[in-house]
Formats: C-alpha cells, sequence, structure tokens
C-alpha cells in the first residue's frame, strides 16, 4: 500500500494545472461534481478579481479510473487555465512587497520575477482543491465531514455556531462561505472602500472536521503527529501567517484547570461510552485526534499585489519605485476557507489511512470496522 500523497504542476498563466493523487485505495467512486462544485466555491466571494470571471475551473481525470472508480493507480486532476498568456506576459521590474518576488530573484540569482511569480501565484491552490475534494469523498465514506467557514474579514469578526443543525445551509447561502449574514454588509462595505483605496485585505477562517475517529495520527515522532502535519499543510497555503488549534495562543493564558478536557462517560458518545466536557484541545491531543471534532483556525494576510503599488525597487534602473501591479483580489478569505478544507481533508485522509489503509476500499472499511468493534469491547463495561 502507498502513502496518499498528492503533488501540483502548473503556471499561473500556463496551459494548465494539475494534481497527482498516489495512494488511494481502489474501488473508491469519483464524484466529478463535488470536485467542480468545490473548485467553483473556490472562485467565489467578494473582493475576487478579475481572473476569476476569465476562468471557470473544472477537472478532468485522464488517468486512475476504471467505470467511476478508483483502480489503485495514480491519479491525474488536470484544470485548464483559460488564460494562458505565460509567454506574452511582461517581466515585472519592480518586485512586490509580501509576494515570492525578490526573494525568487535571490533563489535563482536572476531578475526574473515572471518565472518565479507563475509558479508562486495562489493559482496553484485551484489544483490543491481539486486533489483535496478527492480526500473530502474519501472521508465522507467513513462519516467525516470537514467544513470551512469565514469567521472574520478586515479585522471585523462574524462568529456563527459551526455545530447547530443548519450551518451547512447558512454557509452554503452565503456569498462568503460564513455563518453571519448580520456581518456581511460591513465585510462588503469594507472590501469596496478598500479596493477603492487600492489596498487590500486579509481574514480569518475556522474549519471544523467532526466524526474523526480517536488515535489517528501519532506521538512517536514529530513528522507523525496530527496537530503538526494540520498546522504544516495550513501553513504552506500562500498568504497563511498563522494557526490555531482549539483555545490556540489562549491556552497559554489559562490555569491547566481552564485548558483540559475532562473525561466523561456518555452514552450517546460513537467511540466506546467515553466524551470529553468540553473541547478546548481542539480535538488532537498527544499528536492523535482524541474523536473530537478537530478545530482550526488560520489568519490570513492581505493579498501583496495592492493597485496603489507598495514602496518597493526598480531592479533594472536602482530607482526606488512603486511595486508592479497587473491586476489582483482585493480580499480572497472566502477562497481560502476552501483551499483550507482541502489541505485539511487530505492531511485526515492520509493519516487515516495510515491507520486503516488497504489496498482496496473492502481492506479500508474491514481494518475501520474491526477496529471499531475491539474499541466496543474493550469499553464494554462503560
Ligand atoms: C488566482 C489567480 C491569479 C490571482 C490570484 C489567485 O490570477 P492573475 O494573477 O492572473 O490575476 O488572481 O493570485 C494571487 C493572489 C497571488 O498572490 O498570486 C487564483 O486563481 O486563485
Amino acid at each position: 500500500m502507498t502513502e496518499l500523497t498528492y503533488r501540483t504542476a502548473g503556471e499561473s498563466h500556463g496551459r494548465e494545472i494539475l494534481a497527482i493523487v498516489e495512494g488511494l485505495p481502489s474501488g473508491f467512486a469519483i464524484d466529478l461534481e463535488f470536485i467542480n462544485l468545490q473548485l467553483a466555491r473556490r472562485q467565489r466571494g467578494p473582493g475576487r478579481g478579475k481572473r476569476q470571471f476569465i476562468e471557470n475551473d473544472a477537472v478532468t481525470i485522464p488517468t486512475g479510473l476504471l467505470g467511476g472508480r478508483t483502480i489503485g493507480s495514480p491519479l491525474a486532476l488536470i484544470i485548464d487555465n483559460k488564460d494562458k498568456s505565460i509567454e506574452q506576459l511582461p517581466n515585472p521590474e519592480v518586485p512586490r512587497p509580501g509576494h515570492a518576488d525578490l526573494a525568487g530573484v535571490y533563489k535563482y540569482a536572476s531578475k526574473n520575477i515572471r518565472a518565479v511569480l507563475e509558479r508562486a501565484s495562489a493559482r496553484e491552490t485551484a489544483a490543491r482543491t481539486a486533489a483535496g475534494s478527492v480526500a473530502m469523498l474519501f472521508l465522507q465514506q467513513f462519516g467525516i465531514e470537514v467544513f470551512g467557514y469565514v469567521l472574520e474579514v478586515g479585522g471585523i469578526r462574524g462568529e456563527g455556531d459551526p455545530n447547530a443543525k443548519n450551518s451547512a445551509a447558512i454557509r452554503n447561502n452565503s456569498e462568503f462561505h460564513a455563518l453571519n449574514p448580520a456581518a456581511e454588509a460591513e465585510w462588503k462595505d469594507l472590501i469596496e472602500k478598500s479596493g477603492g483605496e487600492g489596498d487590500t485585505l486579509g481574514g480569518i477562517v475556522e474549519i471544523v472536521v467532526r466524526n474523526t475517529p480517536p488515535g489517528i495520527g501519532h506521538y512517536n515522532s514529530g513528522s507523525e503527529r496530527l496537530d503538526g502535519r494540520l498546522a504544516a499543510a495550513l501553513m504552506s497555503i500562500p498568504a497563511v501567517k498563522g494557526v490555531e488549534i482549539g483555545l490556540g495562543f489562549e491556552s497559554a493564558r489559562r490555569k491547566g484547570s481552564e485548558v483540559h478536557d475532562a473525561i466523561i462517560t456518555n452514552t450517546e458518545s460513537a467511540w466506546g461510552g467515553l466524551d470529553r466536557a468540553t473541547n478546548r484541545a481542539g480535538g488532537i491531543e498527544g499528536g492523535m485526534s482524541n474523536g473530537q471534532p478537530i478545530v482550526l483556525r488560520i489568519a490570513m494576510k492581505p493579498i501583496p499585489t495592492l493597485k496603489r503599488g507598495l514602496r518597493s525597487v526598480n531592479l533594472e534602473s536602482g530607482e526606488e519605485a512603486g511595486a508592479t501591479y497587473q491586476r489582483s483580489d482585493v480580499c480572497s478569505v472566502t477562497a481560502l476557507s476552501v483551499v483550507a478544507e482541502s489541505v485539511v481533508a487530505f492531511e485526515i485522509a492520509s493519516a487515516f489511512l495510515k491507520k486503516f489503509g488497504g489496498d482496496s476500499m473492502a481492506e479500508v472499511r474491514r481494518a475501520f470496522e474491526s477496529w471499531k468493534a475491539s474499541i466496543g469491547e474493550l469499553f464494554r463495561k462503560i
């Protein structure tokens, strides 16, 4: 059995962007409509730039399927770029503060910023969304749901209850993929105002994973810890500057008795009659899932491409100049909520398969059911 992994390739204005997913068990149905829905959700949201009106992201899967089901071989997910202008686009001479431009110039000892920005562009997240959507479909087979929503835009909070029965309906009705309709008018005004001033805005996204069985991940080595893997995956999304799990930074300010989650009995618990009185840990203890919802929050900085052109230097003339601007988003926090769902789903699926893995879905199901039976047996007196 191969470890579940993915790679992406492609430039922002090249022919296409793609992901290759390896390690999926055979016999698993791929719902293209769901993947395309996630791709469309990633393109939406107030503050998105003109590029999103050019592209109509949809995936083709030319490998790894037979009759719409996986056969254990690598899955290629290809998204066509409508804007394929890479060969015609100019090389920007003034690097953008906050983007990969200048660090990339140092890396390659070359002033070809175009060659750097094409791959560093957040357009790559379309391919990650496709790969992660496959992982979401896999997790759905085991009742595991990954739910991302926008919590904050430009410093204005829009709290909501992701565990409410109607949370999916509220979020799916929201232009921002958010849970607080009252905050949205304020967010929209702020985005319009910032866009008018040639400025950009960041925000905060929360991701909740429900029904992850306890014991996923491992404490043996740092690279296997589920919290470490999730944080690394989330931090690897362009523009993400911070990750919190559960109470996050707030846990540093409280006493132990106000941080840790009491273990209680609950006949309704799916995991052997044991439950937690609170979920301040955010569903992860000792680098493993603990059976509670996994709760993650990420902070996104404002997009670094600003119409007003931040202070920079023209690398040809050596003169100070405003940073290059072609087009960009004012705010893409809504898109981030979808990308984040995808990267989280991929890590959870990968860790799930490490524990319950098999070459076919039948094997995976057997492993999962057999472990569940052992848990029932272990706690039969509770
Ligand atoms: C993006 C496509 C890009 C940008 C944005 C994300 O398209 P273009 O550069 O042609 O306008 O809109 O890229 C960035 C935010 C970035 O930092 O590079 C997309 O499809 O998500």
